[in-house]
């Protein structure tokens, strides 16, 4: 990734080469959310490396195609997954406890929520399990392949980076299946983020990443926004926060079965966190 040459002025920790940081803080207890009635089923693996969060709603036929390409494209043995499972009508949690029969504790924990919380406190109650240190976030309805992962965790051995983010618009990336009227969102999403917050990130609404465990619970208790706009808001604190972050492009597919959450609402939502971010950071 390019360094980032467009700093803001106002920012304060953005500078020419920001140095790594130090990570010590450990911020885990701040990240309490209010959920009640949810039910952890697994014992988590402690000797993974990594731990896929995977949260999912009415996710019933692609659960286990992204399971199985797991196996396909990972070493099972370094790798952890918690799905974060929030009382699907479809009946994914039945999906998942197969799976977890199947596949065996030691690689799915399943985090059963009483209903559908959000894809945030999603993320901030698995975290709160993870052991690993290292977190991937990514969507389970095969829009993001479980093949880029290896090429994530290369890039971060090789950079010593804090982050690696799947990116669209740069490094081979691309999207497929998405109509014009999606492409013309994501990437005027991007571009007026790009333009008011230059963070040097090309994909900053993508959610397909690799954190490092205790950046993440640094950042996650900071972030105010729901919705499309909060995987933005993350990558921006993080740039601000001075943590080196590094891009390998994905292709991104199209959802093929289920529905998408997107509507007039999470744009609205959109504008208003990018006016926030703006203001704020
Ligand atoms: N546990 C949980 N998972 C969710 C929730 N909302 C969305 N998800 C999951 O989060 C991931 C991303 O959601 P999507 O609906 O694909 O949203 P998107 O990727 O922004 O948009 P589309 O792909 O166009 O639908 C998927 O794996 C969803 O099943 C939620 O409230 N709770
Ligand atoms: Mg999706």
């Amino acid at each position: 990734m390019p360094p980032r040459s467009k700093s803001r002025s106002r920012s304060k920790s953005r500078g020419s080469s920001p140095a790594k940081k130090t990570l010590t803080k450990n911020s885990a207890r701040s990240t309490k959310t209010k959920t009640t009635k949810t039910k952890k089923v697994g014992l988590g693996s402690g000797s993974a490396n990594y731990t896929i969060i995977l949260p999912v709603y009415n996710e019933r036929e692609n659960l286990p195609i992204m399971i199985h390409l797991f196996s396909e494209y990972l070493d099972l043995k370094d790798y952890h997954v918690i799905i974060v499972e929030d009382n699907s009508p479809d009946g994914t949690r039945e999906v998942a406890k197969l799976l977890q029969d199947s596949y065996g504790p030691d690689f799915i924990t399943i985090l059963e929520r009483a209903g559908k919380l959000g894809l945030g406190s999603a993320y901030l109650s698995a975290l709160h399990l993870v052991k690993s240190p290292y977190v991937i976030l990514m969507d389970a309805d095969l829009s993001h392949h479980p093949k880029f992962i290896p090429k994530f965790v290369q890039k971060m051995e090789e950079t010593g980076c804090n982050i690696v983010t799947g990116t669209r618009y740069r490094d081979g990336g691309g999207v497929a299946g998405w109509d014009t009227r999606r492409k013309v969102m994501s990437k005027g999403a991007n571009f007026l983020a790009d333009f008011l917050l230059s963070p040097g990130v090309s994909d900053l609404t993508g959610s397909f990443r690799l954190y490092e465990t205790p950046v993440l619970r640094e950042i996650f208790p900071k972030i105010v926004s729901k919705g499309y706009v909060f995987q933005m808001e993350v990558m921006v604190r993080i740039v601000d926060a001075g943590y080196k972050v590094e891009e390998v492009g994905i292709s991104f597919v199209d959802r093929i079965y289920g529905e998408s959450k997107l509507g007039a609402g999470e744009i609205i939502g959109y504008l208003k966190g990018l006016l926030n971010l703006f203001l704020t950071t």
